[in-house]
C-alpha cells in the first residue's frame, strides 16, 4: 500500500503560508500533491490561485480545521483525499488557527485514512516585521510557533538586524526544539522540509481569547477608476489585517492585494472570476461603517457590501 505524507502549514494572516505552498508545489513536482486550504470564506482567493497546480484540492471555510466547529469536516476531507492517488497532503491552515488539538486531529486522520498516512510535521511561518506587535493582540500566534516543527522567520528583508534578533529571541523562547530559518519569500530548501523532526506535543491549556475578527466582502462591478480604487485600498490598508481579491481592468482579471503600503497585482487567467475584495480586520468595531466612509471619500460609485 502506498504511504501518504501529511504536512501542516500554520502562521498568522499574511505571514507567507501561500507563498510557502507555491514553492513547495514547485520543489516537490515529482510528487502528486493534494492541498487543503482553510481560509476566509466562500470566495477563497488562494485556492483559486493554486487550483491548476495540484492534484486535488479541498477548501474548508469559516473556522479553523483545529476547532471542533470544523475538525469533523476537515478529517472527512482528508480521509477522502487519502483514497486518491497522491503522495502528499499539505494543509494551509487558517491564520487564526490554534493548533492545540492538532495531535488529536492527526490521530483521527491516521485511523480513518484509506492508505497509511505519515504525519511529517508542522511548518510555522512568522512575519518578522509584524510578529512582535501582533503577538499581543493575536495570542494564537504564540501557539502556532509552539506547535511548529520547522519555523520560517519570514520577510527578513523588512526588518533591521536588531529587530530580527528580537524576533529570533522571541521565537526561540516560545519553541527551542524546532529548527528555525531566517528567510525571505517563505523559502527553505526541500531537504530542510524533508529532514524536519516531528515532535508530538500535548495540548497545552493556555488561556487566550479568540480575537473577534470581522470579514467584509465588497463587490466591485462598478469601479471605473483604478487610481481611485488604489487610493481607497491604501487608505484602509494600515487599519486592517488583510485585503485581497480579484479585480478586472481592460478585460484582464488580476489577483490584487494591499500589503505594507503597496498594491500588488498578479494576472489571473480566469476572466469569468467575479471581481470581489475581501477585507479582514481584527477587533475593529464599526468596520462596515469605516469602510463605507473611506469608500465614499475616494470613489464615486455606490458601495456594494456582500
Ligand atoms: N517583503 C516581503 N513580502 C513577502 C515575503 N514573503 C511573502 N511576502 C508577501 O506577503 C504577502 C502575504 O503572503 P501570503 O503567502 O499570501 O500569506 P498567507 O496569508 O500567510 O498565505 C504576499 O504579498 C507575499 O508576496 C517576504 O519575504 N518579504
Ligand atoms: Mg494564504
Amino acid at each position: 500500500m502506498k504511504k501518504i505524507d501529511l504536512y501542516f502549514i500554520v502562521g498568522f494572516l499574511g505571514s507567507g503560508k501561500t507563498t510557502f505552498l507555491k514553492h513547495f508545489l514547485q520543489d516537490f513536482q515529482d510528487k502528486k500533491i493534494a492541498v487543503v486550504i482553510n481560509d476566509f470564506g466562500k470566495t477563497d482567493i488562494d485556492a483559486k490561485l493554486l487550483a491548476d497546480k495540484i492534484e486535488s484540492l479541498k477548501e474548508i471555510h469559516d473556522g479553523s480545521v483545529f476547532c471542533s466547529c470544523k475538525s469533523d469536516q476537515f478529517v472527512q476531507g482528508v480521509t477522502e483525499l487519502s483514497k486518491e492517488d497522491v503522495d502528499i497532503i499539505i494543509v494551509e491552515s487558517s491564520g487564526f488557527a490554534n493548533p492545540n488539538t492538532l495531535i488529536n486531529v492527526v490521530d483521527l486522520i491516521k485511523k480513518l485514512a484509506h492508505n497509511p498516512m505519515e504525519f511529517k510535521g508542522t511548518i510555522g511561518i512568522v512575519d518578522a516585521s509584524k510578529v512582535a506587535k501582533l503577538i499581543n493582540v493575536a495570542a494564537m500566534i504564540e501557539l502556532q510557533i509552539y506547535y511548529s516543527d520547522l519555523i520560517l522567520i519570514n520577510k527578513i528583508d523588512l526588518v533591521d538586524k536588531f529587530n530580527l534578533s528580537v524576533v529570533n529571541d522571541l521565537v526561540t523562547h516560545i519553541n527551542n526544539e524546532a529548527a528555525i530559518h531566517l528567510v525571505t519569500n517563505a523559502y527553505v530548501k526541500r531537504v530542510e522540509i524533508e529532514s524536519m523532526k516531528m515532535s508530538i506535543k500535548p495540548g497545552i491549556e493556555k488561556q487566550y481569547v479568540n480575537p473577534s475578527s470581522q470579514k467584509l466582502m465588497l463587490s466591485l462591478d462598478e469601479i471605473d477608476s483604478k487610481e481611485d480604487f488604489e487610493i481607497f485600498l491604501l487608505a484602509i490598508e494600515k487599519d486592517v489585517l488583510r485585503i485581497k481579491g480579484f479585480i478586472t481592468f481592460d478585460n484582464q482579471c488580476y489577483f490584487v492585494e494591499a500589503i505594507d503600503g503597496e498594491i500588488r497585482y498578479q494576472k489571473h487567467p480566469n476572466i469569468n472570476q467575479e471581481p470581489v475584495i475581501v477585507i479582514l480586520a481584527i477587533m475593529k468595531r464599526f468596520l462596515e461603517r469605516y469602510i463605507i466612509q473611506k469608500w465614499e471619500k475616494y470613489i464615486d460609485s455606490p458601495i456594494d457590501i456582500l
